[in-house]
């Protein structure tokens, strides 16, 4: 029988919006889901939607027969620079996703990232080099280092150009534009849609950064089309892929969305889970010591090859753990299946809650991955082991999704897995890490993704480097 969903009481107007603080607004539903529950309706404008962060809500809804992915908020406003691009379209009803996915996916498998290898190892490398000579004296901005890292290897290896952003103190023009589209279509989505067409410069540098995103992609194509060469990258699988379904390759400004896509999807994640997973480490000696010694046992002294990656289970286990506790991306919107749900209305928990018509629903996985029903009661807390192999296998389905959803799950997952496991490699076998400040707690910086604010780390040299 029918449950009313629990909602924080409104004001006029603005509804809840003043339970939301600007700067982390994660923090703020997390709160909320304490206080009211797994399910809560959130009201602003007169807009409504229903948060859930139990594992059994979570599970209904990943039901991809009842429920699909919903293109909302800040992510509708990217599509101004990346249109129905993988990451930023409505699907079903827009066809180039179907095109696009059936012509990347291949280009995700095990043999192409295998391929990406030495362009990753290159960027790690440059990464260690500037750690190595910063000495151990200095903080180190751990995670704008990591964005450099994550940015670098991005665009080496779908773009086929060097940011060379270690080399620089501020950001290539490129970075400079997508941040603009970012934070633009952040602060769009927060306030009414007549502002947004306004001639304002706010409005006029938003479409200039969109028009130079599209122009230098449109470059590096042409470059790659013009000077072709024989190279597992993910721009040539843009460029020369096919659908094997209608024959096609994806036209130009399909390839330029999705050039842009895989640099918006893939840098924050990724930089944002390095730098998640060294506070971790850092936090919990006895995880540091395991994996440091898993990383020696394996290396020795001698380079990281592209057959080693899979002989790091303790570091395998620390990055899901990190994930877990941390996803980067914490908050999904879903709403029910346009075409396969015909319930009406629409319900959760077995009829009990009843959504509006096309209501978003929103996944917290931040708070769905530390249900006590699944993790138990020491949920909160960082514990590698939980994540080894023998015990993940065994976790209900669903439970752990930092990936998101099923076919609109991330493509980029092999490609950050085998970024992550490079570096770290690297990195433990180079270095002894340190807190800068070892009384610096968590917190937290959010823009479409999460990661730590104002945290930095020593590093010192463990061997001479030859
Ligand atoms: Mn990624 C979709 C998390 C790295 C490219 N990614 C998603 C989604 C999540 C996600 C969650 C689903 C979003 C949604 O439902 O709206 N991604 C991550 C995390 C990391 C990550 C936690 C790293 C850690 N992603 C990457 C990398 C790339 C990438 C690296 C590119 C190389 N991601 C994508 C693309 C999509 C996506 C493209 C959209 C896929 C689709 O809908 O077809």
């Amino acid at each position: 029988s029918e449950v009313p969903i629990p909602a924080p009481r409104g004001v006029p107007i603005i509804g809840n919006l003043l339970e939301i603080e600007a700067d982390v607004p994660l923090n703020s539903f997390e709160r909320l889901a304490e206080t009211y529950g797994p399910i809560f309706r959130f009201t602003t404008f007169g807009q409504t939607r229903v948060f859930l962060s139990s594992h059994e809500l979570v599970d209904e809804v990943c039901d991809e027969e009842r429920f699909a992915k919903y293109v909302v908020a800040g992510l509708k406003e990217i599509r101004n620079g990346t249109n129905d691009g993988l990451f930023t379209a409505n699907y079903p009803g827009e066809e180039n996703w179907a095109i696009a996915h059936r012509v990347l996916v291949p280009a995700f498998g095990p043999l192409m990232i295998r391929g990406m290898f030495d362009d990753m190892y290159d960027i790690a490398s440059q990464l260690v080099m500037k750690w190595a000579r910063n000495g151990p004296n200095a903080p180190i901005t751990v995670t704008e280092d990591f964005t450099r890292l994550t940015l670098d290897t991005i665009a080496l290896c779908s773009m086929g150009t060097r940011f060379n952003s270690f080399y620089h103190d501020e950001m290539h023009p490129f970075i400079e534009a997508m941040t603009g589209l970012l934070s633009g279509s952040g602060n769009r989505a927060r306030r009414p849609a007549l502002l947004n067409s306004l001639p304002t410069s706010e409005n006029a540098k938003y479409w200039n950064d969109i028009s130079y995103l599209r122009n230098l992609s449109q470059e590096l194509i042409d470059a790659r089309k013009n000077n072709p060469i024989d190279k597992k990258d993910l721009l040539n699988a843009l460029i020369l892929g096919r659908d094997h379904q209608t024959g096609q390759g994806m036209s130009d400004s399909s390839i330029i969305d999705n050039m842009i896509t895989f640099l918006i999807a893939g840098h924050e994640t990724t930089s944002g889970m390095l730098s998640f997973m060294f506070y971790y480490l850092l936090k919990t000696p006895s995880a540091y010591q395991k994996l440091q010694e898993e990383v020696d046992r394996v290396l020795e002294r001698r380079k990281v090859t592209v057959d080693d990656l899979s002989k790091f289970p303790y570091l395998t286990a620390v990055m899901r753990e990190t994930l877990r506790l941390k996803p980067t991306a914490p908050m999904i919107g879903m709403h029910a299946h346009p075409e396969k749900n015909k319930e009406d209305p629409v319900t959760l928990g077995g009829g009990k809650y009843v959504l509006h018509k096309n209501e978003p629903i929103v996944l917290m996985l931040s708070k769905m991955q530390r249900d006590p029903q699944v993790y138990g009661e020491d949920a909160d807390e960082f514990r590698p082991e939980r994540m080894l192999d023998e015990n993940f296998n065994k976790l209900p389905k669903n439970a752990w999704k930092p990936f998101g959803n099923g076919m609109r799950g991330c493509i980029g997952r092999p490609f950050a897995w085998q970024e992550v496991l490079i570096l770290v490699a690297m990195l433990m076998q180079n270095f002894n890490f340190q807190m800068d400040d070892p009384s610096y707690d968590l917190r937290l910086k959010q823009t479409l993704t999460i990661k730590p604010e104002g945290f930095y780390m020593r590093a010192t040299l463990r061997h001479n480097m030859d």
